[in-house]
Formats: C-alpha cells, sequence, structure tokens
C-alpha cells in the first residue's frame, strides 16, 4: 500500500512537473457506486448495470485500455437516518456510501489507474473526489452539469444531497457548512479556483451568490452560446492548469445534456449541451493527457419513457466516458500500415470472363 502510495505521489509529481499521465490513462478502474439516496426518485441506483449493459468495458477495452473493474460497492444503508434539520435526507447513508467510495477511489489512483466512477447520484462526489485528492492534491475539478450542486444544507430547497456535494469539498465555505452526522471523516479538499463548471442553466440563488462572491469559474449554456465550445475548453484549461499542469477530475453529470438527448435522469432541464458539444468537451479533456478520474452520474433506467430512451441515454454516457479514453470522431488512432490492392489485372479479366 504504501509503495502504492509513493507511486501515485509520483504521478502526481509528474503532472505537477507538467508531464503528461498518459501512460496511466490506459490502465483504468472500473468502480460502480449505486448510490440513490442523495435523492428522492428511485432507480438510479441501477445506473451502473445500465452502464455495463451498455457495452461500457467492451469499449474500453477495444481503446486499448485495461479495464479493472473493482465491481459494485455495496451501500448498506444506515437504519434510522433521520432527516438533518427537518429537511436534509439520509445524511447518514449518503456519508456513509462516499466514505467506502473515497477509500476506494483513493486506493485505485493510488494503484497507478485512472478511475471511472458509475453512478449513482451526484453526491457520490463527495466520495470520488475526496478519494482522488487524497493521493492527487493538486486536482483540478470539471464539473459538467445542468446545476451548480454547491447548496449547503443551510440553503437547500430539497433536502436532497445530489445538489451539495460541492460545498463540502470547498474550504472556503466551511465556516458556512454544518457538520452532519455521517460526515465527520470528510475534510474540504478544493479550493474555488479549483473548479471549472460548465452547462450550467438551473442555478438556485444562494448558488448563485456562492459562485458570484467565491469567484468560481462557471460557463452556464448561455456562454456556451456566445462563446462557442471551443473557447469555453480554452479557458477551462487556461483557468485550471494556466500555471502548471495538475491531475484532472472530471465530474460528468448526463443531465448537462439536452433531454432530448439524455431523457433517463432524474432532473432534466431544456436547453442542454449537444451531442457534439459533450463530445468535444470529452475529446479535449483526453488531449490534454492529464485526466486522472471521471464520475458520470444520474442515468436512471426507471425514469425513461421508453426503453430507446433508457438505451438512448445510457449509450450517451458510454459515449463521453469512451471518449475521454481516447474515442475520437476522426478515426481510431492505431497502426494501419497499407491499403489493401486488388489481385492483378489478368486475375480479375480471368474471374470476369468466367462470371460471362
Ligand atoms: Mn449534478
Amino acid at each position: 500500500m504504501a509503495l502504492c502510495r509513493s507511486f501515485a505521489r509520483l504521478l502526481c509529481k509528474q503532472a505537477d512537473a507538467g508531464l503528461q499521465l498518459t501512460k496511466q490513462a490506459h490502465s483504468v478502474a472500473l468502480v460502480g457506486a449505486p448510490l440513490s439516496r442523495g435523492q428522492k426518485r428511485r432507480g438510479v441506483d441501477h445506473g451502473p448495470a445500465t452502464l455495463r449493459a451498455a457495452g461500457l468495458v467492451e469499449r474500453l477495452a477495444g481503446l486499448g485500455c485495461q479495464v479493472y473493474d473493482f465491481g459494485d460497492l455495496n451501500f448498506t444503508q444506515v437504519p434510522n437516518d433521520e432527516l438533518y434539520n427537518n429537511l436534509v435526507l439520509y445524511p447518514r447513508s449518503v456519508g456513509l456510501a462516499s466514505q467506502v467510495l473515497a477509500d476506494t477511489v483513493s486506493r485505485a489512483v493510488a494503484a497507478g489507474h485512472s478511475c471511472v466512477t458509475i453512478g449513482g447520484d451526484h453526491s457520490l462526489a463527495l466520495g470520488s473526489v475526496s478519494g482522488h485528492a487524497r493521493q492527487c492534491p493538486h486536482v483540478g475539478v470539471i464539473w459538467v452539469d445542468a446545476h451548480a450542486d454547491i447548496n449547503t444544507p443551510l440553503t437547500t430547497q430539497s433536502g436532497s444531497l445530489h445538489g451539495q456535494p460541492l460545498s463540502f469539498l470547498l474550504r472556503e465555505l466551511q465556516d458556512k457548512v454544518p457538520q452532519l452526522p455521517g460526515f465527520s471523516w470528510l475534510k474540504p479538499c478544493l479550493s474555488a479556483s479549483d473548479i471549472v463548471y460548465i452547462g450550467l442553466r438551473d442555478v438556485d440563488p444562494a448558488e448563485y451568490y456562492i459562485l458570484k462572491n467565491y469567484d468560481i469559474q462557471y460557463f452556464s449554456m448561455r456562454d456556451i452560446d456566445r462563446l462557442g465550445i471551443q473557447k469555453v475548453m480554452e479557458r477551462t484549461f487556461e483557468q485550471l492548469m494556466g500555471r502548471r499542469q495538475r491531475p484532472i477530475h472530471l465530474s460528468f453529470d448526463i443531465d448537462a445534456f439536452d433531454p432530448s438527448l439524455a431523457p433517463a435522469t432524474g432532473t432534466p432541464v431544456l436547453g442542454g449541451l449537444t451531442y457534439r458539444e459533450g463530445m468535444y468537451i470529452a475529446e479535449e479533456i483526453h488531449n490534454t493527457g492529464m485526466l486522472s478520474a471521471v464520475d458520470m452520474v444520474e442515468v436512471n433506467p426507471l425514469l425513461g419513457a421508453s426503453q430507446e430512451e433508457v438505451n438512448a441515454t445510457a449509450s450517451l454516457a458510454v459515449d463521453v466516458i469512451a471518449t475521454c479514453f481516447g474515442q475520437t470522431r476522426e478515426g481510431a488512432h492505431t497502426a494501419f500500415d497499407e491499403l489493401p490492392t486488388p489481385s492483378s489485372p489478368d486475375e480479375s479479366d480471368s474471374e470476369e470472363q468466367v462470371r460471362i
């Protein structure tokens, strides 16, 4: 374990020194996190099974990744998990599951893998980001989402923890965030300048206050309309890696996409990312060579109106992950040495004659 950790430190140091993590990117740990208590709808705990059934492992293997499947974690529900402050739902269950996930992600990164966590609702980022940061303290987070997920337990309107993970992770917010039962293990590991949002279009008043007052970089759908996705990605990397290279954590909520593309999700909002914008984001992140962990969250197979809607949502999620690990729209980059040539003219003549 100590050896693994020093290996991870080495990789993080490499990253800090501006060396690309390309080699690491070919070894992928896959972690299923069927966490659903961060929100109220049934079914999001079937997300990992749905993404596996959509061929995730095969797609990664087909790209030349060595996939180490950690399986789906077993999250026990904590009994008598009463509301915090008469409002916040299942704090002990979400806290414990996130703690288990943090240990797993930390282990995977320490072993030198890039870690893909498939959810599950977005509260799982409490665990995945914490575990990642335990090995790579300088991690930068790209949060692709329709929502900002940065309410505090005191500003949340829904009470759902999937709308709050970033408030727990941010150092600057710690005097605004109460200690929840089940969260004592969690230490804030990000600064406001370590996060960039892409795709926002449904932000609560308190969240907007936080984004503005703590100077958090975000690109809303309006910004994407204004700047174009290419400029948005350029500025994202300028913010996160302008001064030095660092490992990247991509936390991708499928509801960032337009609901016409990703209907099987809990909180869809009109006017989201196009397929091409989504793939461009993933391509550019892959091209940095610094991708170290990915979350893919909020795919809920019970919320599709038909099997086709569920399949479309799942295969979109798989496309994003595959693109993060090298799938391109310009064709595979595996070696192709020689085009086949037709057999000699004489032969084709004689074949022709035979046919006549
Ligand atoms: Mn989210």
